[in-house]
């Protein structure tokens, strides 16, 4: 029995009070059971992790009202600096963002797949110790058809000054993640984060307001039947990725599943195992997905939970980008199922250089 501050006594867990208490494990104090400290440092990676829950929320409400709210849906008419089309949740997901940050003192820096260039918050510059990097809306396709779409984000210490702008600290390999995370907007809003110790789930509960703790400590299998990726690109692969879909179509045990929103797929697959690729294509070269804001936070995440993330030949946190929109061949997942991957990579290399020699 454990004497609660009011002198009455908690008659072990019983099912009412565990039920509290899990309804208390919001994303905040979970944040700080993890870090087990209540520093500075510890206090402000809560708030910053609350912040994105907030974010998650504006942008939940938007879309959960989307086909009955004008200007919403659609296109802007701009394209972003990606080339692509903007849509108008794009738009206004990113600066929820933005909003969100201001005044927190948490970020003094925020770098979109929306914005060319970093967004800085000057007010909290001098004390902010994080910069985040973001996608607003992941799946941008699914938006106008009331499917998934979701956001992802990576949190960085913020290094230096950055006097001229470059964010050159930002360009650095995927290891410098402090946390990285991503918002499912589906039948319900999930919130899937790690700060390093381990990957863990949140349900966002519309009756209280709060990310409630759903799953601690997820683990993927070491392998799995799902292979996510657009085969409409069949055409534009390489051999070995061609040997490799070759080899799925013709072996038993194998599921194709792809949502066209990259959150989405990788959800599924970090619960039920297998692998998503989107390799380098003909148009593409280096792949469509972003690698600051998309491909090394779900490799962070990937990893913490016991997979894998490479570009065929190179670990995704082991790359260091030479632009903030850098772009990188992806292939995430279960560990068994991306080595597999990576081995008819390897074979057809090593044909190659022995049809040369
Ligand atoms: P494709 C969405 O635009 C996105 O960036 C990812 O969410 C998704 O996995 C991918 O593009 C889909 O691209 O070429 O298959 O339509």
């Amino acid at each position: 029995m454990v004497n609660a501050p009011t002198g009455e006594t908690r008659i072990g867990q019983t099912e009412q009070v565990q039920s509290l208490d899990r309804d208390c494990t919001t994303l905040s104090r979970h944040v700080l059971q993890q870090l087990k400290s209540f520093s500075a440092d510890a206090q402000d990676l809560s708030a910053l992790m609350n912040r994105v829950g907030l974010a998650a929320k504006l942008i939940a409400r938007r879309l959960s009202r989307a086909g009955l709210m004008a200007d919403t849906l659609g296109f802007t008419g701009a394209v972003n600096v990606q080339g692509e089309s903007v849509k108008k949740m794009d738009v206004y997901a990113n600066e929820v963002f933005i909003s969100v940050f201001q005044q927190s003192g948490l970020v003094c820096r925020l770098a979109s797949e929306e914005m060319e260039k970093p967004y800085y918050i000057p007010e909290n510059c001098p004390i902010g110790r994080y910069s985040l990097l973001y996608d607003p809306i992941d799946g941008s396709s699914n938006l106008d058809i009331n499917l998934d779409v979701g956001s992802i984000f990576s949190i960085r210490k913020q290094e230096g000054d950055d006097a001229d702008g470059s964010a050159s600290d930002l360009l650095q390999h995927g290891h410098k993640q402090i946390g990285a995370g991503y918002v499912l907007y589906g039948p319900s809003t999930i919130l899937v984060y790690s700060i390093g110790q381990g990957v863990h789930s949140f349900t966002l509960d519309p009756s209280l307001g709060e990310f409630i703790l759903a799953t601690e400590n997820i683990q993927v299998p070491s392998r799995g039947p799902i292979y996510s990726v657009n085969e409409g690109n069949f055409w534009q692969w390489k051999e070995s990725l061609r040997d490799y879909i070759r080899y799925v179509h013709r072996s038993e045990g194998y599921t194709a599943r792809y949502g066209g929103a990259l959150v989405g797929d990788f959800h599924r697959i970090l619960f039920q195992g297998g692998v998503f690729l989107y390799p380098g294509t003909v148009k593409q070269p280096e792949g469509k997905l972003r690698l600051l804001y998309e491909s090394a936070p779900l490799a962070f995440l990937i990893e913490q939970a016991g997979g894998r993330a490479s570009t065929g030949t190179q670990d995704i946190l082991d790359v260091v980008p030479t632009k903030l929109h850098e772009r990188s061949p992806l292939i995430i997942g279960s560990k068994e199922n991306v080595a597999m991957v990576e081995s008819f990579i390897q074979d057809r290399s090593r044909n190659s250089r022995t049809v040369e020699s």
